[in-house]
């Protein structure tokens, strides 16, 4: 059979229940620039805890603590931007040998528009002291996960935290937050990979140590093996994929175009410096053209670009890789690591011109 997809096997059950859970965007949802609600990724370690919001507060502790409503959370000044979010351990699957855990092929994103308050003149009202280096978020969730008991718990440097960019959001395209989103209120870390932007929040808290909670520590870190201690996962490395032209085939979802002139399009996107390239190659990448770049909107939001291909009959692998303005590129071939993050090798499309 040609497909795909072949070389990863051995899928466990506990991978199928995570996958199940946790879906991906169907990738022919690129085409929205905002991509509907119930069509965007999710990413759930343990359950989505049930809140009520007449009774939620959020506590918020620094110098001083303020304790605020979902009511007076929405009195404050608002901000709306449009923020593409990816997971970390979009591209785990592809990765050999393959890390186990959420098994994600390319699907872990999403862009939404997102509305809320702005963080940093709430932690100023708290105080921001001295010795605060970190703000703690933790979320209602709570479960189990390398043998320790947590609620979900992820830490900024005080710097990060106070972006201006940076925003407490109770709204999603324009409703409230859904619960599987963080209803009633999460942290959104624009440019950052999903993990930060922590859902159902509860505590803000001011801290003088740097945090080494699981998710900080063990969590979320590039490295090698158990014993390095690694480097923290951060911001999102450049990616670009293809709205997937022509039809699906139903197992394998190889494509099928017809011959002639089309349009591929997709969109890129890079936490770490605006999109500044998108090239295209039709023969598994050895050969690259540039893509047209859709004029940027919003710094945060992914860029949609397009690429003209007179298609005739036969076999093609299709990839598009993008290049941020520091330089950075999409790899041929991903680097591996032991939880599986950041792989962000060119997206590589199978498809038959038929004759
Ligand atoms: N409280 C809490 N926040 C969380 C998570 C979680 O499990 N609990 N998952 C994180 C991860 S790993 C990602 S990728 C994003 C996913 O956000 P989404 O489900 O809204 O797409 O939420 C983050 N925030
Ligand atoms: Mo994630």
């Amino acid at each position: 059979m040609r497909g795909t997809l072949s070389s990863v096997e051995g899928i466990s059950l506990e991978e199928l229940q995570l996958a199940a859970r946790n879906h991906g965007m169907p990738l022919e949802a690129l085409r929205y620039p905002v991509t509907p609600v119930g069509l965007h990724y999710l990413l759930i370690h343990y359950d989505v805890p049930d809140v009520d919001p007449a009774t939620w507060i959020l506590m918020v502790r620094g110098e001083r603590e303020l304790s605020l409503g979902l009511a007076g959370l929405k009195e404050r000044p608002r901000k709306e931007l449009t923020v593409t979010m990816e997971c970390a351990g979009n591209g785990r699957a592809r990765l050999d040998p393959r890390p186990v855990s959420q098994p994600w092929l390319l699907e872990a994103v999403g862009t939404a528009r997102w509305a809320g308050t702005p963080l940093r003149p709430l932690l100023e009202e708290a105080g921001v002291g001295e010795s605060a280096v970190e703000v703690l978020f933790t979320g209602l969730d709570r479960g189990i996960e390398g043998d320790i008991e947590q609620r979900y718990q992820r830490s900024l440097t005080v710097e990060e935290a106070l972006r201006d960019d940076v925003i407490l959001a109770y709204e999603m395209n324009g409703g409230p937050l859904p619960p599987q989103h963080g209803f009633p209120v999460r942290l959104l870390v624009p440019g950052w990979y999903g993990m930060t932007s922590v859902k159902w929040l509860a505590e803000i808290e001011l801290i003088d140590e740097p945090f080494a909670g699981y998710q900080q520590a063990q969590g979320y870190r590039l490295r090698q093996s158990e014993d390095e201690e690694g480097t923290p996962l951060q911001r999102i490395v450049p990616r670009s994929l293809f709205v997937p032209p022509g039809i699906p085939e139903f197992f394998t979802r190889a494509r099928t175009v017809e011959p002639g002139e089309h349009v591929l399009v997709g969109r890129a996107w890079s936490g770490l410096a605006p999109v500044a390239a998108v090239e295209v190659s039709t023969d598994g990448g050895s050969t690259w053209a540039a893509a047209e770049l859709e004029p940027e909107k919003e710094r945060w939001a992914w860029r949609g670009w397009r690429f003209r291909w007179k298609a005739e009959s036969g076999e093609y692998v299709l990839c598009s890789r993008a290049r941020d303005e520091d330089g950075n590129e999409q790899p041929l071939d991903p680097p591996w690591n032991l939880g599986g993050y950041a792989n962000n090798a060119v997206q590589r499309v199978h498809v038959t011109v038929r004759g």
